[in-house]
């Protein structure tokens, strides 16, 4: 296990979400009731007022966090005065530092001999410059590092989120105590902690008054909401520590899709879907000779590069985002999961296997193509699920190969009883969306009439 830096600090933390039940760190910015070049009796209030507010929220918070404006205007004297008056509450200094080594050392310096417990720094400055805060924080005995990786505002699109993966990358390999990840986009907290791992600390601001919702971050993998309006502006701020104390603390890390992600995930299914002529309505004769008022044929995406790619993107964010599927190779089902496999495995960086539907009638009979090694953990690929018939002969070839299969992924479940058959063989249907959501989403997005979802819902639910 590695070690990261700052233990002392993330054992605090954990401590009192123990003892107070709680997951909220309070951002403490009482800066702007102080005008500028204001007396000293002001300030000195305004310190205060700040220890005032931090002992009334003190029992439903696990750490407060002082941001520049604050410490511009009283001075770094306030850690001290906080100290003394909550000394069991940890202090983050959120002073995002982002200089050259040298200067960054300086910076750190201080904010530790001033009593802080953890500093906030940018990730984009690069190693050699957080590396100047991580030897003052050794020598401060082990203080905490918080990295930037995201940040919660709509601008951190323009240039950081794009390098929030290296950014992340950074931040494990310096072992940095957490990171800052946009409790505004629970989406962009789970990728960041499905790349992270699990011991680094998540924080998470923009909860509340930037619209994020309490819990939401936590639920997708952050430790910790940072929240500051909400609670300092409200009537009675311990009391409203306390409401988000209860929702931060009653929030659990999930692994599948927030509702918000899944109704994302499947309006996108659907778009891309209709655009490209993949699903169509009208009255068609099935193969079975059975009627139907809808057409899937997903065969035709990868005509279309770009949204073959989305698709492959969609994939790609499912296995890492909200799955804890094992495996080892990807398997395509002849023949319209060959491609889609041939995709995701080349995105993934995985090998790929296809199955042919009938075995070769020369040479070795194989029904499996390509290298299958033996206790191979093999993650079956389908663009769409019927009855589950063509997936469970997929299996059973795999099985005789050697393969160990538990789950099969699809782009559609059709919703008639594939599912269930899986389930007899112990395989696990996963699907990117079934048939309903996607006919609901359409209608929403105004691509089918509501007399048409509503008839074509009710073949579904009641195809004969
Ligand atoms: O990405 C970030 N977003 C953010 O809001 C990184 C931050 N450090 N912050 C800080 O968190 C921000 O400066 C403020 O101190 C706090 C959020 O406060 P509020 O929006 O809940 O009032």
């Amino acid at each position: 296990m590695v070690k990261l830096i700052g233990q002392t600090f993330i054992q605090e933390l954990e401590k009192r979400v123990k003892a107070h039940h709680t997951r909220v760190i309070h951002a403490l910015d009482l800066a702007n009731t102080l005008p500028p070049n204001a007396p000293d009796s002001k300030r000195k209030a305004l310190i205060e007022q700040a220890c005032h507010l931090a002992t009334a929220v003190a029992p439903h918070v696990v750490a407060i966090k002082l941001n520049y404006p604050l410490v511009l205007a009283v001075g770094l004297e306030i850690a001290h005065q906080m100290k003394l008056i909550v000394p069991e509450i940890p202090l983050i200094a959120d002073f995002k530092v982002a200089d050259i080594d040298n200067t960054n050392a300086w910076i750190a310096r201080h904010t530790f001999a001033a009593g802080f417990d953890a500093i906030i720094v940018q990730g984009f400055i690069g190693s050699d410059a957080i590396q100047g805060v991580v030897q003052e924080a050794k020598k401060a005995d082990d203080r905490g590092i918080i990295l930037v990786v995201d940040m919660s505002h709509p601008g951190s699109a323009q240039f950081i989120h794009p390098e929030t993966p290296r950014l992340v990358d950074l931040a494990k390999q310096m072992q940095v105590t957490g990171v800052i990840a946009p409790g505004t986009r629970p989406a962009h907290v789970r990728a960041i902690r499905n790349q992270i791992g699990t011991a680094p600390l998540i924080l998470a601001p923009g909860v509340g008054a930037q619209g994020g919702k309490p819990g939401s971050a936590i639920a997708a993998g952050a430790n910790y909401e940072i929240i500051g309006r909400s609670i300092y502006t409200a009537k009675n701020p311990a009391m409203t520590a306390k409401e988000f104390a209860f929702q931060t603390f009653a929030a659990k890390s999930q692994l599948k899709p927030l509702p918000e992600e899944e109704a994302e995930l499947v309006r996108a299914v659907a778009v891309l879907l209709h655009s490209v002529g993949a699903i169509q309505f009208g009255d068609f004769t099935l193969a079975s000779g059975k009627k139907s008022p809808y057409y899937i044929d997903l065969r035709v995406i990868p005509s279309f590069p770009m949204e073959f790619k989305a698709l492959t993107d969609l994939f790609t964010q499912w296995i890492t985002g909200y799955s804890k599927i094992q495996f080892t190779r990807i398997a395509g089902v002849p023949t319209a999961g060959i491609s889609f496999a041939t995709a995701l495995g080349n995105r993934l960086n995985m090998p790929v296997l296809y199955i042919r539907k009938h075995p070769k009638k020369y040479g070795r009979q194989k029904r499996v193509e390509g290298i299958l090694e033996k206790g191979d953990q093999v993650l079956v690929i389908d663009d769409l699920i019927t009855d589950g018939g063509s997936k469970l002969e997929a299996v059973e070839a795999l099985r005789e190969a050697g393969a160990k299969v538990t789950d099969v992924l699809v782009v559609v479940d059709r919703e008639q009883g594939g599912a269930e058959q899986l389930k007899k063989e112990k395989i696990t249907l996963h699907t990117l969306a079934s048939i309903s959501p996607i006919i609901k989403a359409l209608e929403r997005e105004k691509r089918l009439s509501a007399a048409d979802a509503k008839r074509i819902l009710a073949y579904i639910a009641n195809p004969d």
